[in-house]
């Protein structure tokens, strides 16, 4: 297991994006122990189709995949050991045998299980858990070793327009030549089913997302009051995303002691907590070729809502 310090920036972050206009908070934030748990929750909703249907798709294709990707090492940014996770490292097993796997997570908690879970399912494979934001661990992947990176989820849907091509410079400057990544993203779909898919009857939703100040309260001694906000969510059409907001019910001071600071959180005004991206396919395959990706194979659904591209980094 790797680290390294993680401490010293989500207060930075934090201050910085909640100073801005309109206020914004970066997404990683929402994972806390009770996110976390929260989250789970969120993909075993029934409106919530994203988890299912991504899950179908690599339980139908995981042989093709691996296949196409001739690898001895897979990556995975983000959420360590899932369900999805698990068809593609039981075929790499049964067509490759002795193989590594490298999850990149923040948490080391995740890391853990995930590392006990490989260990127990999967003899066959070294683990080799790496503790840091995806950027950061890049770093620590040996560049001559044949890779498929994996980043499931439609997680790349949380990064904005600057986040997005930063993500995937550091990626392509990380890979080796012929080595793979293989990416999960959401497509635009009719409006009524997304909107649906981030405001479940249960509000589950709504917890996860003002949970993130739960978490802002214990990392900085802050004083946002939960009983004091309400969520809010709808489709941007033109920017082709969920916004997640937290909207203030009553105007409210919030003070930050170990910084020094405070904030005039006024009634009615909102606090983007989180984007989520809907992407059309092609599109994002021509994007991600001017990051020297390839696209290589395009795997679906029968009803075509989830997207799961694999690409090769270009020689
Ligand atoms: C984990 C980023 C893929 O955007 O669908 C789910 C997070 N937020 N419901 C998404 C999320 C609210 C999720 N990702």
């Amino acid at each position: 297991m790797q680290g390294s310090n993680l401490d010293a920036i989500p207060t930075l972050s934090i201050l910085t994006t909640l100073w801005d206009q309109p206020r914004w908070l970066e997404a990683y934030h929402l994972y806390d122990e009770h996110g976390s748990e929260l989250f789970e929750a969120i993909c075993d909703l029934p409106e919530y189709y994203l988890t299912r249907t991504e899950n179908g798709i690599l339980e139908t294709h995981a042989k093709d995949i691996i296949a196409a990707a001739p690898v001895e090492c897979i990556v995975e940014l983000g959420a360590g050991y899932s369900k999805k996770t698990i068809h593609l490292l039981s075929e790499q097993v049964r067509q490759r045998g002795q193989s590594i796997f490298a999850p990149i997570d923040v948490s080391v908690a995740g890391l853990l299980a995930s590392q006990a879970a490989a260990h127990k399912d999967f003899p066959q494979l070294d683990f080799h858990g790496i503790q840091a934001r995806y950027e950061d661990g890049f770093s620590a992947i040996e560049k001559s070793l044949p890779t498929l990176f994996i980043f499931l989820g439609s997680t790349i849907g949380n990064f904005n327009q600057t986040e997005f091509p930063r993500f995937f410079r550091a990626l392509a400057a990380a890979m080796g030549p012929n080595d793979y990544f293989l990416l999960g993203a959401d497509r635009v779909k009719p409006v009524k089913l997304l909107e649906d898919a981030y405001n479940d009857s249960r509000g589950i939703t709504a917890a996860f997302i003002l949970n993130v100040f739960r978490n802002i309260n214990r990392l900085l001694g802050s004083n946002f009051d939960l009983a004091k906000m309400r969520y809010h969510s709808w489709f941007n059409p033109e920017w082709q995303q969920i916004e997640m907001y937290a909207v203030a019910a009553a105007s409210q001071q919030i003070r930050f002691p170990s910084a020094g600071a405070a904030m005039q959180w006024n009634q009615g005004e909102k606090i983007l907590v989180e984007i989520s991206r809907k992407f059309e396919a092609n599109r994002l395959q021509e994007q991600l070729g001017f990051f020297g990706l390839t696209p290589v194979e395009h795997y679906s659904d029968p009803k075509q809502w989830f997207s799961v591209l694999l690409f090769r980094k270009q020689a």
